[in-house]
């Protein structure tokens, strides 16, 4: 990708993005992989991939589907690392890609899903602007609580580039939250371990400190690109900071744990 293309500026036109915007919606609705967007797209921006995320979201609100908050991409280095992307990146979150904790979570309406740790932040006062601090994030944290995040991109071999997997909400799918609900000020953010197990076995583990440096930043980061956009996070919103260790991918049948210090453990199977 050419820097040019990480401007925030339209390239393509309203009728091309409409038409983008109904590939990604039969892609995410029918589980079917499909070529990454630039590929017939090479002129597309970061900004008219936001500019799909943004009539996806119009779309399915629109059909009543709710909204309940937003989530970080790309915010550990193990994440960037894995994919070959280097820019953070937002998704929006509806309620009904919730699942329960130790319920079984339907793979069949997916293409290939992963599984990754997060913290989740809940909201009490609205958040917006291009550089809030830590502190007036936990300010404004009503509490945190831990979260899988499972992912399923649209595109084949799980393989994108930035506008696409934007234009893809950020491969977002299902979550799950379980463990204990905490006060921020209460944990020390800073630096929780988790492990992710699968099995039974230990797969993955790493620290909070993973995501933007402190998941309070990655917080902040989702306002920031939510102000790019003209967005702003409203109180009350479920916010997920970013997968901390590299996500793993799952198989009908698996049963995976994540288990947090001090947040307790969250886990659930994969049907
Ligand atoms: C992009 C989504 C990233 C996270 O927590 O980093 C994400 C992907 O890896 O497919 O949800
Ligand atoms: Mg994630």
């Amino acid at each position: 990708m050419s820097d040019s293309n990480l401007t925030m500026e339209r390239a393509l036109s309203d009728a091309d993005i409409a038409q983008l915007t109904d590939r990604i919606e039969a892609a995410q609705t029918n589980a079917k992989a499909i070529p990454k967007l630039t590929e017939d797209f090479p002129a597309m921006t970061l900004g008219d991939a936001y500019a799909v995320q943004l009539q996806l979201l119009r779309r399915w609100v629109g059909a009543g589907r709710r909204q309940v908050g937003w989530k970080a991409g790309l915010t550990s280095k193990a994440k960037m690392d894995q994919m070959g992307v280097r820019v953070p990146t937002v998704g929006f979150l509806l309620a009904d890609f919730f699942r329960p904790e130790a319920s079984v979570v339907a793979t069949n309406d997916l293409v290939h899903p992963r599984v990754e740790c997060e913290v989740a932040f809940v909201t009490k006062a609205e958040l917006a602007g291009p550089d809030l601090t830590r502190e007036q994030v936990l300010a404004a944290t009503d509490f945190v609580v831990p979260a899988i995040e499972v992912i399923d991109s649209r595109f084949a071999g799980f393989k994108f580039d930035l506008q696409s997997v934007v234009a893809d909400n950020s491969s977002s799918a299902r979550y799950v939250t379980g463990g204990r609900a905490r006060l921020p000020a209460d944990v020390d953010l800073a630096t929780l371990g988790v492990v992710l197990e699968k099995n039974g076995e230990p797969v993955a583990m790493g620290s909070s400190a993973a995501v933007a440096g402190h998941p309070a930043d990655a917080v902040a980061l989702v306002v920031k690109v939510l102000h790019e956009i003209g967005e702003r996070l409203p109180a009350g919103s479920f916010v997920m900071s970013g997968g901390i260790t590299e996500a793993i991918a799952v198989q009908p049948g698996d049963h995976v744990c994540a288990r947090f210090q001090e947040l307790g453990s969250v886990g659930f199977r994969l049907g």
